[in-house]
């Protein structure tokens, strides 16, 4: 077998040590780059400097190490073509046969508060990715590591047949070409995000938040089974940095794969419950909350939130925002569930639920709290596609305090009251519009979502409820938007609404009031409205 040369060349230098005692004992030859020539060296492997490899020093502070045709020509020049190979011969140039690299911790840098443009320009690296390239363009003859997960599989087959084989040098082609683009979207992504200012050319820079050009930094989780529907094919991706409190940070205890679905409904489940801060649970079918409650404890919370209609919540997607006990784990485990999840699960929880094999259950942590969008686990943006284009805004994060209420009616609203309403305007913000949501003491009692009217989400809204068996009576609803007529304000008055809140803002918002005065209901306005499209 002919000697085989390495360069390894790694910022994060997480296993480099073994990869090396492993290709040396191989007999495979050691090339290296300043820093991590050195920890080899001093771990007694033999290993040579790529300076004096090519004869010339490392400059610029290192911004030139590895940029030579030494180095270049020994990756990308092709050993099956004769004049490749007597190029190389003429110039002296040896042949590189494997590159393990990994790039200087751009996506790391930006990530860390208060970084410069200054430290983040020093942390793009350019030799990196251009011996990534040059190996990966040739990945026939040099099989590219850009990543410590990959070294055991080389390692492997160099042992086993003493090369690596093509799919494998494909295979890590490809993924070579996907950590460049990845890492050039990072820098591109945060170059366009920051605003230019002379003054603060190697200070902090200030964020813009539409930037003109956006990579859009989605890291793949998973490739999912199918759809919406099983003749679409669909993947899962997260943020490059997903904010502690958000769905995909979430890890799967037990049960069958999610599907497309689930997690979009999960994902619905999730933000509504942890906006509370009481125990609550939020039942969810068609990415419509068809029960939320909140109670003394996961338990009750969850039998509340099942009695606002259980024919929907059949094989629902359950969250809640408590760890799942024995005495919830007990009730729940009596209705056909897709997924449940929770912060944490009890041991005692969890062994109810092992034998029920297809229920997903799924550990996701609660927000670390803060004040900002990414402290509580939400996005600060919101997209959605359209035929060749893409809608983006700022996501609809706006928590409503009691203090932004304002009575419109005569009639002034109990403490009670205003509790129903602002935990009705809570769960509204969740329901598709037309939004119309009856509730009393923490508890949903009829939800109408998704109609083309408010009418006839006021009409659903109360069909439901009387199907479920519950009384309306003194109950508080919220309206996601104004009442454009008083119709869909006197159906739920019809069924037993005590009060209102809706955010006001109709032309007709006077002959509203009025119809409420004329019933004798509280009517607040919170000034907002929640379309949920
Ligand atoms: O500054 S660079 O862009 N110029 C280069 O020529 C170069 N060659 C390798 N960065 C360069 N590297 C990077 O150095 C590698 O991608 C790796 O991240 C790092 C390893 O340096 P050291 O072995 O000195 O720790």
């Amino acid at each position: 077998m002919t000697t085989l040369t390495a360069l390894l060349s790694v910022s994060d230098k997480t296993g480099i040590v073994e990869l090396a005692k492993e290709l040396n004992a191989l007999g495979v030859k050691l090339l290296s780059t300043g820093g991590t020539a050195k920890l080899l060296a001093e771990q007694g492997l033999p290993v040579t400097e790529v300076a004096d490899h090519t004869g010339f020093p490392e400059m610029l502070d290192g911004r030139v190490k590895t940029l030579h045709p030494k180095i270049h020509g020994g990756l990308l020049a092709r050993r099956d073509l004769p004049e490749h190979m007597a190029a190389l011969g003429e110039h002296g140039i040896a042949t590189i046969d494997i590159l393990c690299v990994n790039l200087y911790p751009f996506e790391a840098t930006v990530a860390k508060e208060g970084c410069t443009l200054a430290d983040a320009i020093e942390n793009i690296d350019i030799g990196g990715p251009a011996m990534v390239r040059s190996a990966a363009k040739n990945w026939k003859d040099v099989a590219v590591l850009t990543d410590a997960g990959q070294y055991a599989k080389v390692i492997a087959e160099l042992k086993q047949d003493g090369k690596v084989s093509l799919p494998t040098k494909f295979a890590l082609s490809v993924a070579a070409f996907n950590r460049i683009a990845q890492y050039d979207g990072a820098i591109s992504d945060y170059l366009s995000a920051i605003s230019f200012d002379e003054a603060k050319v190697d200070g902090t820079p200030e964020r813009v938040l539409f930037p003109a050009q956006s990579n859009g930094m989605f890291v793949k989780v998973q490739d999912l089974r199918y759809g919406e529907n099983s003749h679409q094919q669909a993947a899962l991706y997260r943020d490059l940095y997903p904010a502690p409190g958000s769905i995909v940070t979430g890890e799967q205890l037990q049960g069958k794969e999610l599907s497309y679905n689930n997690i979009a409904d999960a994902d619905a489940a999730w933000e509504c419950v942890k906006q509370f801060d009481v125990p609550a649970c939020v039942i969810v079918k068609h990415a419509n909350p068809c029960g939320v409650a909140v109670g003394k404890d996961g338990a009750e919370a969850y039998s509340k939130a099942f009695q606002t209609d259980p024919t929907s919540a059949f094989g629902g997607i359950i969250a809640l925002n408590r760890t799942l006990d024995k005495a919830a784990a007990e009730l729940i485990v009596k209705q056909f569930v897709e997924v449940l999840m929770a912060p944490d699960f009890t041991p005692e929880a969890l062994e109810i639920f092992k034998p029920k094999t297809n229920v997903r259950l799924m550990k996701i942590a609660l927000p670390k709290g803060g004040n900002t969008p990414w402290d509580k686990g939400q996005n600060a943006m919101d997209a959605k596609r359209i035929g060749s284009g893409l809608l983006l805004q700022t996501a609809d994060n706006h928590e409503l305090q009691l203090s932004d209420l304002k009575v419109v009616t005569k009639l002034q609203p109990t403490e009670q009251q205003l509790q129903d309403m602002l935990f009705a305007w809570n769960v509204a913000k969740f329901v598709k519009s037309n939004a119309i949501v009856f509730c009393k003491d923490g508890m949903t009692m009829g939800v109408g979502a998704g109609q083309m009217s408010r009418l006839d989400s006021a009409r659903i809204a109360s069909i439901k409820a009387e199907h479920a068996g519950l009384s309306l009576k003194g109950t508080a609803v919220a309206s996601d938007a104004f009442f454009p007529f008083r119709d869909g304000l006197d159906v739920v008055i019809d069924h037993g609404a005590s009060c209102v809140i809706q955010p006001g803002g109709s032309m007709r918002d006077q002959e509203v009031i009025d119809a409420a005065d004329e019933r004798g209901v509280v009517m607040v306005f919170s000034g907002v409205r929640h379309f949920r499209h």
